[in-house]
């Protein structure tokens, strides 16, 4: 039942070779929302599981850059900021020509993982199809893994400096700080259209964030996209555990898949120096006081430390630790919590200040980030806790009877965007991997 909801829902916001992130609230193509997407397809069709991959890297910016959303749903689909603020391809030569309207910044890069995932589920008949698209898409990946480990790490730190709250967990308390050192003028009038799909402001980022996430646009275009300009002027770079996390988990999957793809002995070489690298970025970020990994802010010189699901990192990378991080996961601060309606981990932890259990990043219980914490947990061999992870996921959407965005960790109430694709999409890959 429930997996012919997943699909139902899937093939709905199909839009012909790309997938709607949600019907009202989201409808375009998102980057990392495509490659949970694309694990759903492989469920249903490997084929249409690889389109949406290609077509994702169809709008790459030259740099190597997968752009977080790539506009696609036409003028009169009303969502804010729409191209129009962004105007990537009248800023900057490196960003994809017209009528290929997408953002200037991106999101953890998912899509190695959805590849790897693609070519396990792929039928003996369609291994000469699916893999001649796996080759020539590997190239692409290579260059998305590249930009990452250059240009959005021009300090070789191993850890990937993100640019806007946009790169993926838009209002969670680890920006919190940087945004407030940030004196943000009033972007000029704007109409957020988010609070009228979802009245409830309890939900969504304040007109704060917002005055802010406009202006951290404004200072892009005016560094015209640059990486190498905005890495020296620009207020808002953090290097992000989490995104580093995803990066090492993509690298990993890209020399899984290198025999596959025929990949070359110099890919396979760089692929592996920058998988070292990560991991030792992100030990050099481990806390032994608290047991979680810490953010960076490059401005300020600050570790920003904070309960959240990115001081996970080790464990979203698929590293052991010796338990530590086990423990901390297990306790009342993050999955144990008694008070929980399901085993999981919260966005931020109910043991910080700042913990709102409604608001978006700043406690609600994401889905795909359980599906790639649970991800790593079976790669570490602990399919105990990855089994409970996995049903008490999936008795959280069974449960509310909806496909949210997040959900209330007290409650296991649904919230945010309804009909969310990747919501379905790891739905669907947890329902066939008992
Ligand atoms: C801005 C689409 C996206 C996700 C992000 C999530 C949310 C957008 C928003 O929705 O961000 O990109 O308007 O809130 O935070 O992770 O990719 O599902």
């Amino acid at each position: 039942m429930l997996r012919e909801q997943a699909a139902a829902l899937l093939r709905a916001n199909d839009a012909g070779g790309w997938t709607k992130a949600s019907p009202h609230m989201y409808p375009h193509q998102w980057s990392w929302d495509s490659a949970f997407i694309a694990i759903g397809w492989a469920h249903l069709d490997v084929r249409r599981a690889m389109t949406e991959l290609e077509g994702l890297f169809a709008a790459q910016w030259s740099t190597g850059m997968v752009p977080h959303i790539v506009f696609r749903a036409g003028p009169d689909t009303p969502y804010f900021p729409g191209p129009e603020w962004w105007d990537c391809a009248g800023i900057c030569q490196a960003a994809p020509a017209l009528p290929v309207k997408t953002t200037a910044i991106c999101q953890p890069p998912v899509h190695a993982l959805a590849v790897q995932r693609i070519w396990k589920l792929t039928p003996p008949e369609l291994q000469p199809e699916i893999r001649a698209r796996i080759q020539a898409l590997y190239p692409r990946l290579v260059n998305w893994h590249r930009y990452l480990a250059t240009a959005r790490d021009p300090e070789e730190s191993g850890l990937v400096t993100a640019y806007h709250p946009w790169e993926g967990t838009d209002n969670s308390p680890r920006w919190d700080r940087a945004l407030a050192r940030i004196v943000a003028p009033y972007p000029g009038p704007y109409t957020r259209l988010d609070n009228h799909e979802l009245p409830d402001p309890s939900q969504r980022p304040t007109n704060w964030d917002y005055d802010r996430y406009l202006w951290l646009v404004e200072l892009l275009r005016k560094y015209r996209y640059d990486d190498a300009e905005i890495h020296r002027k620009y207020p808002f770079q953090i290097k992000d555990v989490f995104f580093s996390a995803v990066l090492i988990a993509a690298n990993a999957a890209l020399l899984d898949l290198a025999d596959v793809a025929g990949a070359g002995d110099a890919d396979r070489a760089l692929l592996a120096t920058w998988l070292e690298r990560g991991r030792a970025g992100l030990a050099g970020r481990f806390d032994a006081e608290t047991g979680l990994c810490d953010d960076y802010d490059v401005r300020s010189g600050e570790d920003i430390k904070l309960g959240t699901f990115a001081g996970f990192a080790p464990l979203f990378a698929g590293i052991a630790d010796g338990g530590t991080q086990l423990e901390l996961l297990d306790s009342a601060d993050f999955c144990g919590n008694p008070r929980f309606r399901w085993k999981l981990l919260p966005s931020t932890s109910p043991a910080e200040r700042v913990f709102e259990p409604r608001n978006y990043w700043r406690g609600p219980i994401w889905p795909i980030i359980n599906w790639l914490l649970w991800r790593g947990l079976r790669q570490l061999g602990d399919s105990g806790r990855a089994d409970d992870m996995r049903r008490e996921s999936l008795g959280q959407v069974a449960g509310s009877g909806e496909f949210s965005e997040y959900f209330e960790p007290f409650t296991g109430h649904s919230l945010g965007s309804q009909r969310q694709s990747w919501t379905a999409a790891v739905t669907l890959d947890w329902l066939a991997s008992s």
